[in-house]
């Protein structure tokens, strides 16, 4: 179980884009059998610093580049560990995707390997996607649940298409899917405003809300 100082130093390599240090701190820590999501959680705050010293001019988008670099790697060491941890009876059938004009995908593709892990199967549609595509993909797939993500404020009015898009197809079709949203500033009111079913507030909440989807059927 690592300290609240390993924890610390961790979220400050990646939030000061110390690139070895993180991925030696990672290797470490899973060395010494620490839980593998709270690793990942770590390094999430350690983004979000990252933002935050983008936005007062600290950093540029050079640092965002590393950052989502350093992310990659460490979930390229942390996502084999996990998925070999939780393995369930198949549950339902997720589409995933993250909305047109926005192209951040580390979010989106943390909450497809977890709903992997408990037992979902995931249509990962990735990034930058219309949503025509969206509607066009839940005809062929007939997903329990369409995961929406999105990161850019910029991209909640595409948010809302998408959504407005989806439930037209949902009225006209008699279609089951409810319609999930989350990531950055998503929150209840966006979910409100926008028209969708749940949101999620990260990629735990959001395996939670589809297996609820799910068991209410
Ligand atoms: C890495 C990064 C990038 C990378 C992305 C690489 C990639 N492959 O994704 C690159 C360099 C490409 C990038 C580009 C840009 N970025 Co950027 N980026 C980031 C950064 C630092 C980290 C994002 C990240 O991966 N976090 C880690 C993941 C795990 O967290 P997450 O995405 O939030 O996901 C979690 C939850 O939100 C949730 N979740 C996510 N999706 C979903 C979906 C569902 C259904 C559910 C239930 C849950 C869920 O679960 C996840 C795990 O718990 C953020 C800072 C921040 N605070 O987030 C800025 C940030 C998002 N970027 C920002 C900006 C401005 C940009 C650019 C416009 C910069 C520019 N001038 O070009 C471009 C836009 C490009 C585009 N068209 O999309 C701003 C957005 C501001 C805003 N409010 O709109 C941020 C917040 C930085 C800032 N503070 O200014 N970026």
């Amino acid at each position: 179980m690592a300290t609240n100082a390993q924890r610390a130093e961790l979220i400050q390599c990646v939030a000061n884009l110390e690139e070895h240090t993180a991925l030696k701190l990672v290797q470490q820590r899973l060395a010494h059998g620490d839980d593998p999501l709270e690793i990942v959680e770590e390094c999430q705050a350690g983004m979000q610093q990252v933002g935050q010293r983008y936005e007062r001019g600290e950093y540029y988008l050079a640092g965002l580049i590393m950052a989502g670099e350093i992310f990659r790697e460490v979930t390229d060491i942390v996502y084999p560990l996990l998925e070999h941890r939780i393995t369930q009876q198949a549950t339902g059938k997720i589409l995933l995707g993250t909305v047109q004009g926005d192209i951040h995908d580390m979010g989106k593709n943390i909450l497809a390997m977890l709903l992997r892990c408990y037992g979902f199967t995931v249509i990962d549609l990735g990034v930058d996607v219309p949503a025509a595509e969206f509607v066009k993909q839940t005809q062929t797939h007939a997903p329990d649940v369409v995961g929406i993500s999105a990161l850019l404020t910029s991209a909640h009015a595409t948010v809302h298409e998408t959504v407005t898009h989806l439930r037209h197809e949902r009225d006209q079709t008699g279609g089951k899917f409810a319609i999930l949203i989350g990531g950055g500033q998503i929150d209840d009111q966006v979910r409100a405003t926008t028209g969708a079913d749940y949101y999620g507030k990260d990629a735990m909440a959001g395996v939670r809300l589809c297996q609820h989807i799910i068991a209410k059927r």
